[in-house]
């Protein structure tokens, strides 16, 4: 179903947005070259198999409802919450706060590791939205339906009664994969404009009727190689890779992720003027980004990181190792092998979001901060939100991943 559902979206995506099939194909040519310069090495964060599948999404939801819609949909594909983001603390600050669905047990990330990005609008946090925005926004959201109540019985029936057919599993990938296509509903554009001088990711989530596909990202095994060949292609990529820097193989190890983008796209969008009448026009949002995955750090290799930088780092996998500061498990011949990194990075997210924004938007930090945190995030979605911190420790240690119950 996960493997089937991110291969539609990727259909729909490349459908939609035609640049991001160039990206799809650049990146397995570059995965063919990287094969076949270092040989079975290449495979060591993932199969080729795996790899050659692997896309993230990014969705944005306005409600506690609709984010726990967006949980019983992906709970259909075996993807499950995982960790907390805020992004109201980056620069610029973005009134969202953000979880990622994605498969938990390695056996299944093998099978396909589709994750999605998905952030949810804060709309009573007064540093952005004035009382009136707040009150308007709520009635918008309110007013909307994302996904059709047959999508979600079908979701509920597949995961908790596992009770799945192909005619069921065929209509539930339909349904799903049509709430995730660009609406050409016309857009009120006096009130996407109003959100927009806020936050275009405001306007974006609570100026729109439906959700959307934000960006897919494809997976390439070197990143550097992929930025000059888009380059080479005439796709102008944002101007830098965001994440730990560039490693020659034998001179440091790649840790966590890597990731950059190309500029949204103008596309066609309807909007309706105050007087009524429906014009053609465009909207720059849709973006397309591509990552590459190293390993993953533990939470004092993320302190290092995040405190000292990538420079203050070890370069073998065997000190990574000792020092504590990454996740390996030993292989039956008692060779280390890496536990890849399944998430995302806040500050790349960050950069991500800001290097796609028209404007930095308007944020008074002299306002009330609304109170968001994990608590928070899972009783919205209102089924376990799993720390990724646990998910790698219990893999390192060979244990099999208790999923905690609420
Ligand atoms: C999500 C941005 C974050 C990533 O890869 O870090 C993200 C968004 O634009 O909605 O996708
Ligand atoms: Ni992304």
């Amino acid at each position: 179903m996960r493997a089937d559902l991110a291969a539609n979206l990727s259909e729909l995506y490349g459908s939609e947005v035609p640049a991001y099939t160039t990206l799809v194909e650049a990146c397995e040519h570059v995965n063919a070259d990287v094969l076949a310069r270092r040989g079975g090495d290449a495979e060591r964060l993932g199969s080729i198999r795996r790899v050659t599948a692997e896309r993230h999404g990014a969705i944005r939801v306005g409600t506690e409802t609709e984010l726990a819609q967006v949980a019983r949909i992906f709970g259909a594909c075996g993807m499950y919450p995982v960790g907390f983001y805020d992004l109201r603390e980056a620069t610029p600050p973005i009134p969202v706060v953000s979880t990622a669905f994605r498969p938990l047990a390695r056996a299944e990330l093998a099978e396909n590791p589709f994750r999605v990005f998905t952030s949810v609008l804060v709309v009573d946090d007064r540093r952005f939205f004035d009382e009136r925005t707040e009150a308007r926004l709520r009635e918008f959201l309110d007013a909307r339906t994302l996904f059709p109540a047959e999508l979600l019985e079908l979701a509920d029936q597949m995961e908790s009664e596992g009770d799945l057919t192909f005619e069921r599993a065929d209509r539930f990938l339909e349904l799903a994969t049509a709430s995730f296509a660009l609406s050409d509903e016309p857009v009120d554009r006096a009130w996407y404009e109003h959100l927009e001088s806020i936050s275009s990711v405001a306007a974006d989530i609570g100026g729109v009727g439906s959700t959307h596909i934000n960006h897919l990202t494809p997976r390439v095994l070197d990143i550097d190689a992929l930025y000059a060949r888009m380059g080479d292609l005439g796709i102008e990529m944002i101007d830098r890779i965001q994440g730990p820097p560039q490693v020659e193989p034998g001179e440091g190890v790649d840790v966590l992720l890597r990731q950059t983008s190309f500029r949204a796209l103008a596309e066609p969008r309807r909007f309706r003027e105050p007087d009524g009448s429906v014009v053609d026009a465009h909207l720059r949002v849709r973006f397309g980004e591509v990552e590459g995955r190293g390993v993953a750090l533990t939470p004092a290799g993320r302190d290092l990181y995040d405190g000292r930088g990538f420079r203050a780092f070890p370069r073998t996998e065997e000190e990574l190792h000792a020092q504590g500061l990454a996740y390996y498990r030993r292989d039956d011949q008692g060779r280390l092998q890496p536990i890849v990194y399944e998430d995302f990075l806040p500050k790349s997210a960050a950069g991500i979001f800001a290097s796609n924004l028209t404007s930095d938007g308007t944020a008074d930090a002299r306002q009330r901060a609304s109170s968001r945190d994990a608590a928070w995030m899972q009783d919205a979605l209102d089924r376990t939100l799993h720390d990724p911190y646990a998910l790698y420790e219990a893999e390192r240690a060979g244990e099999v991943y208790r999923f905690p119950t609420r």
